[in-house]
């Protein structure tokens, strides 16, 4: 392993953060979803209602614990911390000329806090959280000027921060979008659909839109100081045909293309790859895009690639016993051979291998782990949390990145563990979904005193940064 490989954690604005409404805040997407569970899905409702439970609005208040948290985060030996920058701190509708100061400040103090301890802050610039103004007055990203709005709040903090943040994703996972859920869209892009609405044509009009704010963003922090780096963010989560039907292999390659190659592919080469273009037109899509953008895009291509990997899925082009159509003709299969979490969520440690020599063989850039962690119930016993399993998880991600560093000669710049501290579930609001290696008490209804407690995991990650890899084996408490 590289002496500057950047160990350490990640967390996103508005799942943590929590005052929702303090020192100018605007209303976010995140701050309008309600809670829900497995099996029972998170609602958007319009607007905040008083009679409605939002776990974001409080989250786990790091807002006014971010020192002591990152004092913790700081005593596992961080290189590197991954937030966000909550847009609506800073533009609270997102039309604002001038900046709530109020906002910039607190990012200040956070990221001196942060460099004060020798961690290098990883800013993602949109993270789940756009200004719930742009969608109720514009229809979020499927509106060129909400693009413009977001370039104005962009080169705003680069500019602002650009000697304390080397590190720069632009977009969290662009491309968890093309599923056309509803929550992914909304959350991604402020997307809100109606009946009767061309999903696929508004999805894919907001994803381009964004991508050229991205490359817009990318180009001007270039030029304002060549010495940031500009990442792009995906979801990866690699398709695997269910047989060995030429049949499968042929769908599960199309499948990665549009659902990560595609996105990846633009960031990188700030070109709409041919076989978009070609399925765009089979499916009657028609994007707009300029000439001016289309020289955008191309100028402003990322530095690294930054990705999130928590599982594999495995797909087929024939209806299996409990397989559950995603798309005409694709269906999401059981994979035997491997587990799942109580989430649901397969457990793959080879896949993140995997992926990494996918990305890397197609584009030769850097790569940087900024996802990578396991969503588990923990229980407090006698002011413990004994959490094996979240170990287990982590060790045998490692041992796989390692591989693919060591064996197959990829080039990775860190690791981040998503979710350092317990923090609201994106994908069901719970705060029982925990991935923390330190423990917040906070249940899934907002009550509990807010404390912090070390679990065993944080001794673990302790160990493994200070041996930079080396020992991965379990601490005995
Ligand atoms: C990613 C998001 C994160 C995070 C993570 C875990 O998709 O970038 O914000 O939440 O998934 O998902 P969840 O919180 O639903 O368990």
């Amino acid at each position: 392993m590289k002496h500057d490989f950047l160990w350490g954690g990640a967390v996103a604005a508005h799942q943590l953060e929590g005052a929702w409404a303090t020192d100018g805040k605007g209303v976010s997407t995140a701050d309008v979803l309600t809670v829900g569970g497995v099996g029972k899905r998170r609602r958007i409702t319009a607007g905040v209602r008083p009679d409605e439970y939002y776990p974001h609005h409080d989250a786990i208040d790091f807002y006014h614990h971010y020192k002591d948290d990152l004092a913790l985060m700081a005593e596992m030996g961080f290189k590197a911390f991954r937030t966000s920058i909550n847009w609506t701190r800073i533009f609270p509708t997102g039309v604002e000329d001038t900046p709530n100061e109020q906002g910039l400040k607190f990012y200040d103090n956070l990221f001196d806090t942060c460099l004060k301890y020798g961690m290098e802050p990883v800013i993602t610039l949109s993270h789940f959280e756009i200004p719930y103004y742009l969608v109720e007055h514009f229809g979020g990203f499927r509106s060129k000027e909400v693009s413009q709005y977001f370039v104005h709040f962009a080169k705003t903090v680069i500019e602002r921060y650009q000697y304390k943040v080397k590190y720069w994703l632009t977009f969290n996972e662009i491309n968890n979008q093309s599923g056309f859920e509803d929550l992914s869209c909304f959350t991604n892009s402020g997307l809100v659909f109606e009946e009767g609405d061309n999903r696929a044509q508004i999805t894919y009009q907001a994803v381009i839109n964004e991508c050229i704010a991205s490359a817009e963003v990318v180009a001007f922090a270039h030029a304002l100081n060549p010495g940031l780096k500009m990442g792009c963010m995906l979801a990866c989560v690699p398709l695997y045909p269910s047989t060995c039907r030429p049949e499968d292999l042929l769908l599960a390659q199309r499948a990665n293309k549009q659902r990560t190659y595609f996105y990846g592919d633009l960031f990188v080469h700030g070109v709409i790859p041919e076989y978009m273009v070609k399925e765009w037109e089979a499916t009657g899509i028609s994007v707009e895009i300029s000439e001016r953008e289309r020289a955008i895009l191309k100028s402003g291509t990322v530095d690294f690639i930054s990705l999130s990997y928590y599982m594999s899925f495995t797909i087929s082009t024939t209806e299996q016993s409990k397989s559950h159509q995603v798309m005409p003709g694709i269906y999401l299969v059981n994979n035997p051979y491997i587990q799942a979490s109580d989430w649901g969520w397969p457990i793959d440690p080879q896949g993140l291998r995997y992926v990494l020599n996918e990305l890397y063989d197609r584009y030769q850039k850097p790569l940087f782990i900024v996802e990578n962690g396991f969503g588990a119930k923990d229980v407090v016993e006698g002011g413990k949390i004994h959490d094996p399993y979240r170990i287990d998880y982590l060790r045998q991600h490692i041992e796989s990145m390692k591989q693919a560093i060591e064996i197959d000669g990829v080039d990775i710049m860190g690791y981040l563990v998503w979710g350092c501290i317990d923090l609201v579930s994106f994908g069901t609001g719970e705060m029982d979904k925990r991935y923390g290696m330190i423990y917040v008490d906070r249940d899934n209804r907002g009550q509990g005193s807010l404390k912090r407690l070390k679990k065993d995991s944080f001794d673990w990650y302790t160990k493994v940064i200070a041996t930079n890899g080396e020992d991965l084996s379990e601490v005995h408490q």
